[in-house]
């Protein structure tokens, strides 16, 4: 896995809430003992297989700790810039009073988006992930302990930009969200399929820029639907509005599914 996502070994990762200076975790990155990334040796395979598994029972224990306070947690996947940032603040401000939102904000580097979303007003914590592209269990894990949320929150947890190395990753959340925008070409699906088909929504973001960009709807959700036929889609432009009613339906359908 190294060799796929570039996780660095003497890797620090840091946790911080807007005003604060950075808390430094002592649990070096998970991914040691790597010296030859690009040959797949037996015992490199075994690594991923349990790094993977090891993860996979965190968030197990994520997602008991989650389901006990009633807290419905949605993990936020996409490749940079597609939008994540801006849909959280303006879902923070304009729904804030109908749900009690909790953020966990993943980045390699500064707290940029904290400081969005605390403005928006949300509680919301950063991690910065240093080398590494993806979140994993234990972060949120180490998050979630810090953010402290209450009983029936809803936990939005918006991973790295990266649509490879997150789908491997589970963090225990409820549902998996799933934003492109139309600028990043209609192929997305076809050429990154297990983001998509670990998914349960797809938001298809940037509708405004759709008289610019050479951008087929239709056929990005075939492509979509050929690596999962249950995928949901939203059309979305955070910017002028388009879409969000759709959305904050959806969460609040979702909360209730629970
Ligand atoms: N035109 C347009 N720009 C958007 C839209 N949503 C986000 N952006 C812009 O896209 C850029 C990246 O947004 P950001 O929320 O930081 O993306 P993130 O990296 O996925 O968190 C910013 O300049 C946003 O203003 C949208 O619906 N339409
Ligand atoms: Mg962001």
């Amino acid at each position: 896995m190294c060799g796929t996502c570039g996780c660095g070994e003497d890797n620090h990762i840091t946790y911080t809430r807007p005003g604060e200076t950075a808390h430094h975790s002592h649990d070096h990155h998970h991914h040691d003992g790597h010296d030859h990334p690009h040959e797949h040796h037996p015992k490199e395979i075994q690594l991923e297989l349990d790094v993977l598994s090891k993860n996979n029972k965190l968030a197990e224990r994520n997602r008991g700790f989650l389901d006990a306070l009633n807290i419905q947690s949605l993990n936020l996947v996409s490749s940079p810039g597609s939008g994540k940032t801006s849909l959280l603040e303006r879902t923070v401000k304009e729904m804030r009073n109908e749900l009690s939102f909790y953020i966990i904000e993943g980045d390699q580097q500064t707290n940029n988006d904290a400081n969005r979303i605390a403005k928006a007003g949300a509680p919301v914590i950063q991690v910065n992930t240093g080398n590494g592209c993806h979140l994993d269990a234990q972060m949120v894990n180490h998050a979630m302990k810090q953010l402290n949320p209450e009983r029936n929150a809803t936990l939005i947890i918006e991973n790295v930009g990266n649509l490879v190395c997150p789908a491997l990753f589970d963090l225990g959340e409820s549902k998996r969200v799933v934003i492109i925008s139309v600028t990043e070409g209609d192929d997305k699906p076809l050429k990154y399929p297990a983001m998509f088909a670990s998914s349960q929504l797809c938001i298809i973001n940037k509708t405004d820029l759709l008289p610019y960009v050479d951008f087929d709807m239709e056929k990005t959700k075939q492509y979509a639907l050929r690596v999962n036929h249950q995928l949901e889609f939203i059309e979305m432009s955070v910017k002028n509005g388009e879409g969000m009613q759709d959305w904050y339906a959806w969460l609040k359908n979702a909360k209730e599914q629970q």
